[in-house]
């Protein structure tokens, strides 16, 4: 199916003018979702590039509660979470809403959003820092167009051992990345379930559409995972709503462990 750009409403110019800036990490999914959802609220927003783990350190500096992006500074408040994010543009800019107001919508796009937040994007996660421990080279695909602050290849070089001290923090095992794999073709069939009931990929873009296609566009960066997502309800979810995401990365996992993503559909 043909790619069609998401939406994006015009700037809203009633509204008073904020100080926003949104820290990120380049390819991070959440950050882009909470990037996507500013644009589509129309925030003019600035932009810092942080590198992994060296994040860390930059959002505690900064005072925000955790360590992880994306994190937000609105006129000197801080929220941090995409989740949280999307609660918060709902609140300083209602319109378009992230969440809608009906009742049982909002409910089932809610427990999208969760779902997205944090069962999809941790399975990506843990699968892209997997294969980035064993060879850091594709990193620099993912900060294409961001603003890091090094030399790309510099940070590649370097990147060894930040890339194995994240790879652990969020538990890229090999029994984790396995388990992974093996739920991923009924993880895509709940998001083209979702898509088919109207909870995502309506015509009004909401929070679950920015927190789901954001993990899939991600995970279709891996040329091991593209092949079960594009094609289907929710590989045309991911371009609509994420035209553009930077990162590839070849094939790396190992072939035995991809059989259920074979076996399904
Ligand atoms: N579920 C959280 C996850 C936040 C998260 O884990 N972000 C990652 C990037 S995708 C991070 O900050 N990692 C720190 C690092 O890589 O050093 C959210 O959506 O905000």
């Amino acid at each position: 199916m043909t790619a069609v750009k998401a939406e994006t409403p015009p700037a809203r110019l009633d509204r008073a003018p904020m100080d926003v800036r949104l820290f990120t990490i380049p390819g991070s999914h959440p950050g882009t979702a909470a990037r996507l959802m500013l644009e589509y609220k129309g925030i003019e927003h600035k932009r810092t590039d942080l590198l992994p783990v060296a994040s860390w350190v930059v959002l505690r500096a900064l005072r925000f509660p955790g360590v992880r992006v994306p994190a937000l500074k609105i006129d000197g408040r801080r929220v941090q979470g995409s989740r949280q994010i999307a609660r918060e543009l709902d609140r300083i800019a209602p319109e378009p809403p992230l969440l809608p107001a009906d009742p049982e919508h909002r409910a089932a796009v809610e427990e999208a959003d969760r779902f997205g937040d944090e069962d999809l994007q941790q399975a990506v996660r843990q699968i892209l820092l997997w294969v980035l421990r064993k060879d850091t080279a594709p990193f620099a695909s993912y900060a294409v167009g961001s603003k890091i602050g090094v030399p790309i290849g510099f940070a590649v070089k370097t990147a060894g051992p930040f890339v194995a001290m994240d790879a652990r923090s969020v538990e890229a095992t090999d029994a984790n990345v396995r388990r992974d794999i093996s739920v991923f073709p009924e993880m895509l069939q709940r998001i083209d379930d979702w898509i088919a009931e109207g909870v995502l990929g309506g015509e009004q873009l909401n929070v679950g559409d920015f927190q789901i296609a954001t993990c899939l566009r991600l995970a279709m960066s891996l040329d091991d995972l593209r092949p079960a997502i594009e094609g289907r309800p929710a590989g045309d979810l991911a371009l609509r709503v994420v035209p553009d995401y930077p990162g590839r990365t070849p094939s790396t996992l190992p072939p035995a462990w991809l059989g259920p993503l074979h076996t399904s559909g």
